[in-house]
């Protein structure tokens, strides 16, 4: 008997129990012992139902993932899936927690399907690059129809209990929170009533209502938008519509077929390799795994901006009391007006209810008075990029803050040891670096100090989860990881409209990537001041910084879209970037005023000028160590600049391209070009000496 899936009656119930942490995914041990076990529930003469129950956290949550890459052992999940459908008494599903991928699709196999009002049901497959490869694509439609199982199949998006039960993927859901129970009970309802075995691959009627209407060209016309880009989206539509063109074993072989097709994209590998990163970049290198976390019950927030109300809303977001604190009460209206508009904008989109807004609001104070963060356990700073105004600040937080509290500055590229020298508590000083729109972006680069402590490390990583972000801890350098990468991104850019490329040629190059908007869009959209002012500080700090032409739009006091003219120009409440004749005459007059004479750029060659750039620096960046694992660069750039997760972040990008190749290219740019940025980082030619990738550090 296999010690992760075992067999035994209650009653008149043969129940098979399933037990696999974290989220039962079924491993081969698992669907080797499904088989088994429902076997021995066939032969058990006393057993009248069946019923598929797990133990932990949730029901099976789909393949194991784990094995995915590796030689796939017998047995297959669809023949698995097809036996247990194939059984002779009915077979009930128990479903709590989330029944994901091939776990709805073994629960598609049931006969029966009953489920807690918590539980939540979705097909996932297609965020990771693939689609349901046991049946759920011939199944699903059989029970919800063509619609909704399009929508549930393209999107991955989860369905709870209740729309579940209304849209017939369920039988029926029950309060509480003992499945085994609710399961037990429903299976004894089934025997009581000498219920069938029913088989959804034997249902007809939502196949027959939608065949040959044209809800599968309206779908593909709608994912020519939604899905731009993307592999695996199609292959889902073309096996749904499989499911309303073939006989039920004819549209399993087509599944499969499109399945392998997936499971061979480098998409596939892309997604795959993104969702583990996510979640190993939140178990920080070096850090004991016991390492004690700080209780975070009340913060303080300093800037009442866009960012410090974005920073605000996370925590109201999660019920955690926040005193919000500026130094003049309209700023403090201001920002206070500006969160309400947010959570009110919610509510017309019917995410919260009027109620929920107000609970939210009620949880932020607002404040005049550095005193009244007396007995906050964490304050962050979100005021201008001002160093000196920064020291003061957080001097001031020194006197005030009671011991053990955490300060934290949400500082985008500044020293982190250089503010923290600013207070006699540098151990417990850090970088919390959120991302514009703060309440949005899912990225928080924490940012640890030279004196930092594990304890502040491991609290500020623990506080990111509690707020629903993906938090990766960095180490302290100009721009951290992310803005130290996109600075030379950046500055490529730059440099490829003074030689004669367009603005929108080199936005269009990134958006072809995948990105969601290019350099240049990005700098309309935060702010040409925002560049303009960091690049005048550098210049007064003695560096040297060149001219660039989009200090002239600064100066002219085209800002990007909150002025509606900046490198684009914008309709009145339009963002859509529009090429603008008088900022390409501005370029034209600037490259004279250089000496510049334009020439010819290739798309190709802003590819590897604005990509390659980022890996070089990106190799600078684990050579230095402020990145522990390249797998903490992917998941920065995916969460915080929407690197294309199907491309798996630019260090996993750079290892499919090969880096031997993208090593001859960055010396070809030192040789041409010149410069520090092209400068070889040491550790990539390491790597290609050794014959080794980034992924294998
Ligand atoms: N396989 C292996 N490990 C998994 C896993 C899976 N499917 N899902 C989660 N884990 C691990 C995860 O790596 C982490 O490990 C721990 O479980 C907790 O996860 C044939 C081909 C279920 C909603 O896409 O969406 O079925 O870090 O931190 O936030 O058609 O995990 O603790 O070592 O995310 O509470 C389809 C993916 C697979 C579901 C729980 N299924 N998982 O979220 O915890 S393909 C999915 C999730 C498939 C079939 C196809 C979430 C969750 P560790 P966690 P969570």
């Amino acid at each position: 008997m296999s010690e992760v899936v075992t067999y035994n009656r209650d009653g008149s119930i043969g129940v098979i129990t399933v037990n696999y942490p974290p989220v039962n995914a079924l491993s081969h041990a698992v669907r080797s012992g499904l088989l088994a076990a429902l076997e021995q529930g066939e032969q058990d003469a006393d057993a009248k139902v069946l019923l598929v129950v797990c133990e932990g956290r949730t029901f099976i949550a789909g393949a194991d993932i784990r094995e995915f890459g590796k030689p796939m052992q017998e047995p297959g999940l669809p023949s698995v899936i097809n036996r247990i459908e194939d059984a002779s008494k009915p077979v009930v599903a128990a479903i709590h927690g989330t029944a994901l991928g091939g776990g709805l699709e073994v629960a598609l196999g049931c006969h029966y399907r009953v489920a807690l009002a918590s539980a939540k049901v979705g097909l996932p497959e297609v965020k990771l690059g693939l689609l349901p490869g046991a049946g759920g694509t011939q199944r699903l439609p059989r029970l919800a129809g063509a619609q909704k199982a399009l929508e549930m199949i393209t999107t991955g998006d989860f369905v709870a209990a209740g729309e579940a039960l209304a849209l017939g993927i369920l039988d029926a859901v029950e309060d509480g929170s003992d499945i085994r129970a609710v399961g037990l009970a429903f299976a004894q309802q089934i025997a009581d009533a000498g219920k069938p075995v029913r088989k959804v691959r034997e249902l007809t009627d939502k196949i027959d209502a939608d065949k040959g209407s044209d809800v599968f060209e309206r779908f593909r016309a709608g994912l020519q938008q939604k899905a731009r880009g993307l592999f695996a989206p199609f292959k889902c539509l073309d096996a749904v519509e499989a499911a309303f063109n073939l006989p039920f074993f004819d549209g399993l072989k087509r599944e499969r077929e499109l399945f392998m097709e997936c499971m061979a994209s480098p998409q596939r590998a892309g997604l795959i390799h993104a969702f583990f990163a996510e979640r190993e970049a939140s178990k920080v290198k070096g850090l004991a795994k016991d390492t004690p976390v700080r209780d975070v019950r009340s913060v303080g927030i300093i800037g009442a901006g866009t960012m410090g109300g974005g920073i605000a809303m996370n925590f109201a977001n999660v019920g955690i009391p926040v005193i919000l604190l500026e130094v003049k009460q309209d700023a403090l209206d201001k920002g206070l007006a500006i969160i309400r508009r947010n959570y009110e904008n919610s509510a017309k989109k019917g995410k919260l209810t009027q109620a929920q807004v107000e609970e939210r609001m009620a949880l932020i104070t607002p404040s005049l008075a550095y005193e009244d963060f007396s007995q906050v356990d964490l304050v962050i700073e979100a005021v201008f990029e001002n160093m000196a105004i920064k020291k003061e600040i957080f001097a001031r937080l020194d006197e005030v803050c009671k011991p053990g509290a955490i300060l934290a500055s949400n500082t985008s590229t500044l020293d982190i040891d250089e503010i923290a020298s600013a207070t006699t508590r540098p151990q417990d000083v850090v970088g919390m670096h959120f991302f514009s729109p703060a309440n949005v972006m899912k990225l928080l680069e924490n940012v640890r100090g030279s004196q930092t402590s594990d304890e502040v490390k491991a609290t500020v990583m623990d506080v990111a989860k509690k707020i629903r972000k993906v938090g990766v801890l960095v180490g302290n350098c100009y721009g951290f990881v992310g803005n130290r990468m996109l600075h030379q991104r950046g500055a490529e850019a730059m440099a490829l409209v003074n030689e004669g490329a367009t603005p929108q040629q080199v936005d269009k190059v990134l958006t072809d990537l995948g990105y969601p908007m290019g350099q240049f869009a990005m700098s309309d959209l935060a702010g040409i001041d925002v560049g303009y002012r960091i690049r005048e500080e550098r210049r007064k700090a003695g560096e040297n910084v060149p001219a660039s032409w989009m200090d002239k739009l600064a100066e002219q006091g085209r800002l990007g879209q909150k002025t509606q003219a900046g490198v684009y120009k914008y309709e009145e409440g339009s963002r859509k970037p529009i090429p603008d004749l008088e900022v390409e005459q501005l370029i034209a007059a600037f490259r004279q005023e250089q000496g510049i004479t334009p020439r010819e750029i290739t798309d190709q060659e802003i590819l590897e000028r604005c990509m390659y750039v980022m890996i070089n620096e990106g190799a600078k960046i684990l050579e230095e160590g402020i990145a522990d694992r390249s797998l903490d660069i992917d998941v920065v750039w995916i969460f915080g600049y929407g690197f294309p997760a199907y491309r798996g972040g630019p260090m996993f990008w750079a290892d499919q391209i090969g880096l031997a190749s993208i090593l001859d290219t960055v010396k070809r740019f030192h040789d041409t070009l010149g410069g520090e940025q092209w400068k070889p980082a040491a550790l990539l030619e390491q790597l290609v000496r050794e014959g080794r990738k980034f992924g294998d550090l």
